[in-house]
């Protein structure tokens, strides 16, 4: 349920108001302050609100019931995009492009350290790695581990680039401690388990969408993490299942611009994993971009015929520093549009 107050509402009002709501409903209020308004968001069992006795208050605008299941993800309760901060120099949401960069897997300390070089000279921001690897076969490369976290970390430090790597499970949720952005793979989505753990820290959650997931179980599996208390969830679109097979996914370019409508949480796109195939990854970060996403996350490999995962759909440092340059080139006519 979403109550919007009269302007001239003063804050001794609104917390009187706020604590009736709370004590009278068994409700949590989440309070969004705007230029014009404040907004109220009511989170809980709402049907025994009484909707007539709220509208008839002195203080309130408007109040109406919230049909979708999301309420913390969604673009109602929090009608400004979110603005995610990362580090002091990096924020993703709220009008900025960032791109994530780097392997598919940290193979070596010279190759993940000479990657992050490379995506840095280009304009990447973050720097993207694999060190726990989930992998369709257990008879492939899983990672490795402690120790990629561990170069990771060395890669950051020779080139002041935040990392995001994948985890796979709470437990090692402390390993993670020192990440700047922990990501949620598409096959761990709906780890509701996992998300309720990731929602009690207070760190960036990049969270991917399922192979089939729907917009809608997406948000829940954000709202999972949000209604633990951890609001820094950015979305990932990284191409769903379909008939066709030519890609290996289909990128869903429409999801950009609907979970602009419907949430106020950033959404970065994966050209990579919704190809499979790397010379078509230029075109669809393109699209992305053209359609307002806040971010790309794309693997780069020094080496790709050789890489340990994910060779075909991986850039060349070369190959990544003319699309990063045409990716920029865009978003600044897009943003000098009149
Ligand atoms: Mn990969």
């Amino acid at each position: 349920m979403i109550i919007v107050l009269k302007p001239a509402t003063t804050e001794e009002q609104l917390n009187k108001f706020t604590n009736m709501l709370k004590d009278s409903y068994g409700v949590k209020v989440n309070k969004w302050d705007g230029v014009q308004s404040t907004v109220l968001g009511l989170i809980g069992d709402t049907t025994r609100v009484d909707i007539e006795y709220i509208d008839a208050q002195s203080i309130v605008e408007s109040v109406k019931r919230v049909q979708e299941p999301y309420k913390k993800a969604n673009r109602k309760f929090h009608p400004d995009d979110s603005k995610i901060k990362v580090t002091d120099s990096v924020t993703i949401g709220g009008g900025s492009l960032h791109i994530m960069a780097g392997p598919c897997s940290v193979e070596s300390e010279q190759q993940i350290v000479q990657i992050a070089k490379d995506v840095k000279q280009s304009g990447a921001t973050l720097l993207r790695g694999g060190a726990f690897k989930p992998r369709t076969s257990p008879y492939a490369f899983q990672g490795l581990k402690a120790e990629g976290l561990d170069l990771l970390k060395t890669a950051r430090k020779e080139t002041g680039l935040p990392i995001v790597t994948e985890i796979m499970r709470a437990s090692h949720i402390d390993m993670f401690e020192n990440v700047d952005i922990i990501q949620v793979g598409a096959r761990n989505m709906q780890n509701f388990e996992l998300l309720k753990e990731l929602g009690k820290i207070d760190k960036p959650i990049l969270l991917k969408r399922g192979l089939s997931a729907t917009i809608e179980e997406w948000l829940m599996s954000a709202e999972y993490i949000m209604a633990g208390g951890n609001d820094k969830v950015i979305l990932c679109e990284r191409g769903i299942r379909t008939y066709e097979t030519f890609t290996r996914n289909t990128l869903d370019v429409s999801a950009i611009p609907i979970i602009k409508k419907l949430s106020h949480l950033p959404v970065v796109v994966d050209p990579s994993h919704a190809a499979g195939k790397s010379w078509l990854v230029e075109p669809l970060a393109m699209a992305a971009v053209a359609a307002g996403a806040d971010g790309l996350i794309i693997e780069v490999h020094n080496d790709p015929p050789h890489a340990l995962s994910d060779g075909a759909q991986s850039l060349t440092p070369k190959q990544f520093d003319a699309v990063a340059k045409k990716v920029f080139a865009l978003k600044s006519a897009l943003d000098t549009e009149v």
